[in-house]
């Protein structure tokens, strides 16, 4: 079994210790940190939410394999931040209300920070005045929306309305969201995943307003 495999079966279940071991060893080999990340963080998840959809597991199960994932991506993190050569702008980052998913969220912040972006991290269950305020207080380019709950992501569009009367971009993204809702909520931009949110920041920055 390649330490990728190795790497998502440790992800599934749970085992943080095997996890950061494994991200080690894969390092050592020579793999890249988004290939780690994609093919054995993401990919044991991905295993883990269709057990959870099908009832075969529960929270508390989710939530270890979560944290199993957080330490893996801590021995990742450092490289995606070191590759970090400039200072490109600031993005404010939450999740929106009623919604308490952040791994994805997190990611796209690690991804951004590595590509070198200032990201403020407002938390979870964010509603649209704390993300109006956080704006007011930070003044970022680019408000970035997670979402995962296909009850939680029509708050995208209360939190864009909110922040209309701001000179800020604001890009959605999370497992429910697509492209056809980014256009219907009048976001700027969409991400399917972490890299993409990377060249979308970048696009965003580049673009007049
Ligand atoms: Co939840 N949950 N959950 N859950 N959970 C889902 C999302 C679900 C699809 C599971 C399922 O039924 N198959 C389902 C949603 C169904 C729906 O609405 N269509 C669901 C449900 C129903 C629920 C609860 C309601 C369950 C309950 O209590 N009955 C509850 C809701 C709580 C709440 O938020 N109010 C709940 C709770 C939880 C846990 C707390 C147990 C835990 C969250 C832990 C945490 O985040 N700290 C959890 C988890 C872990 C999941 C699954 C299993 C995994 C989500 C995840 O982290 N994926 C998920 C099933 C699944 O998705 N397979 C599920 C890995 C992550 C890297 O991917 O978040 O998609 P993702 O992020 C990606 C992209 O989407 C994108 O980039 C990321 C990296 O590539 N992206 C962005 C994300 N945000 C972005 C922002 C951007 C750009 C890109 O720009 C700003």
């Amino acid at each position: 079994m390649s330490t990728l495999h190795e790497m998502a079966e440790a992800v599934i279940n749970g085992n943080a210790k095997e996890v950061r071991e494994f991200a080690e060893k894969a390092l050592t080999e020579g793999l890249a940190p988004q290939t780690i990340i994609n093919d054995g963080l993401i990919a044991g998840m991905n295993v883990v939410g269709v057990r959870f959809k099908n009832n075969e597991v529960y929270v508390p199960e989710v939530l270890i394999a979560a944290r199993a994932m957080h330490a893996g991506m801590d021995v990742i993190k450092p490289l995606l931040t070191d590759s970090a050569v400039q200072d490109k702008g600031t993005v404010l980052i939450g999740t929106v209300k009623g919604d308490l998913h952040d791994i994805g969220k997190n990611l796209v912040r690690m991804m951004l920070e590595g590509a070198g972006y200032k990201v403020i991290d407002v938390g979870v269950d964010v509603s649209p005045e704390k993300f109006a305020q956080a704006v007011e207080e930070y003044k970022p380019q680019i408000v970035g929306l997670s979402a995962l709950l296909t009850t939680t992501m029509t708050n995208m569009r209360t939190t864009i309305e909110a922040l209309r009367s701001y000179h800020v971009r604001v890009m959605i993204g999370g497992a429910p969201v697509t492209q056809k809702f980014a256009d219907e909520i009048g976001a700027d931009a969409y991400a399917p995943d972490a890299a993409t949110a990377v060249e979308k920041a970048n696009q965003l920055l580049s673009s007049s307003f």
